[in-house]
């Protein structure tokens, strides 16, 4: 068979590229451990009240340290506020906080400003991040993926005291 000079260069470069990728891909996977995000844990999303998501709110567990459970439905964060309240936590400085967040209702986002944290919330799956606020400040936390109508009022506040 014979095939044009060119197109066998053609060829080779698609071949070479193709091969460069899979490498990075097998390196990323098995040498570097890159997976896919999965969910941490599974809870039915019309039955929160018999989980650990009846009581959403901030838990000390130990040396400034604390676990956050929270709970996202149309349109916001629920932090455990007492009705009317905003949504909004204060927290010292330098607390390493343990974010276990799930949705209620629909897909949200759960991403806090300047933090490497963006996590989306699916109904029926956990979502569990670490975050460690150093600078005393507030934070907010936002939803970053279209939920309905009040989806540009959902938001909740973290303020790291100084
Ligand atoms: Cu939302």
């Amino acid at each position: 068979m014979y095939i044009d000079r060119l197109e066998r260069y053609w060829i080779y470069a698609v071949a070479g590229t193709l091969g460069v990728f899979s490498a990075a891909l097998l390196a990323s996977v098995f040498i570097f451990g890159v997976t896919l995000p999965s969910p941490v844990g599974r809870v039915d999303p019309m039955q929160l009240d018999s989980t650990e998501f009846a009581t959403p709110g901030l838990r000390s567990m130990g040396d400034n340290q604390y676990t956050l459970h929270v709970v996202a439905k149309m349109w916001q964060f629920d932090l455990g506020q007492a009705k009317g309240k905003p949504a909004e936590i204060h927290i010292p400085k330098g607390a390493e906080v343990t974010f276990v967040v799930t949705s209620k209702d629909v897909t949200h986002g759960f991403y806090i400003e300047h933090h490497d944290m963006n996590m989306m919330l699916l109904p029926g799956q956990i979502a569990r991040e670490k975050a460690t606020f150093k600078k005393p400040g507030t934070y907010h936390i936002i939803c970053h993926e279209y939920c309905g109508s009040g989806h540009q009022n959902m938001i909740a506040t973290i303020i790291v005291d100084a």
